[in-house]
């Protein structure tokens, strides 16, 4: 019997995370359930509830299934609005942009983080250049602001501060500080620690790092 919101995920999935994120941020109350992304076959549950791309997050509401994560967010945000203020900027140019950088997150980010991970030598190096490039446009986007949304922690820190849970594996991993290349964005990280809707939702940075180290069969 599932219950009225259950949030399907994997500990350790980045893009899940930012779904338990919008949900503490709300303060809305739901259940976890564990998808064991070490097994190949998804479970009865993802089949049924993500035919499509059979992926987590899903988030369940009344039986009926979301999915994708960025667009889970803007569910959770709609569904759930506190004093008409909302998780994504108010003005149609600020919620395009966030969009965007959401999306280059997903796209760009995470498949330079792949790369990085996953390649030796020469092709390391250049995917190591390429993660900085790529947190240097990000460290650009945040400028001097104390979040993405301002005064305001919305939509793009949502999206983003999951990832920072590999960022002190990718400085063991790629031998950097990345202090040295974004120290706003260092400083965004702890600030966003702060708030208990983070600091409860991201696992620990050692986890996280040998967990990768696991999955890429990084020695
Ligand atoms: N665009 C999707 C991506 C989700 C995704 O790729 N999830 C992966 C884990 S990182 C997954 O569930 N994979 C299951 C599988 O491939 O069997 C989102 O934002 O939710």
């Amino acid at each position: 019997m599932l219950g009225e919101l259950v949030c399907v995920d994997y500990w350790a999935n980045g893009f899940g995370m930012r779904v338990r994120i919008a949900l503490r941020e709300k303060l809305v109350e739901f259940e976890f359930k564990e998808e064991d992304l070490w097994v190949t076959q998804r479970s009865q549950l993802v089949l049924e509830m993500n035919p499509i791309y059979r992926s987590v997050p899903i988030l369940i509401h009344h039986g009926r299934p979301v999915c994708g994560s960025v667009n889970i967010i803007e569910y959770i945000d709609e569904v759930w609005r506190v004093d008409r203020s909302s998780l994504l900027p108010q003005d149609p140019y600020g919620r395009a942009q966030a969009r965007f950088w959401a999306d280059f997150i997903d796209k760009k980010l995470f498949s330079t983080q792949t790369k990085f991970l996953k390649s030796k030598g020469e092709d390391k190096e250049a995917a190591k250049a390429d993660l900085i490039e790529d947190l240097k446009r990000l460290e650009e986007v945040l400028g001097e602001r104390k979040y993405f949304g301002g005064d305001k922690f919305n939509f793009l820190d949502i999206a983003l501060i999951p990832v920072s849970s590999m960022f002190n594996g990718y400085e063991e991993h790629g031998g950097f500080k990345i202090e040295d290349h974004c120290p706003n964005l260092v400083k965004w990280v702890e600030r966003c620690m702060e708030r208990e809707s983070v600091s409860k939702t991201l696992p620990n940075h050692k986890e996280m790092y040998e967990l990768h180290k696991k999955w890429y069969g990084i020695e």
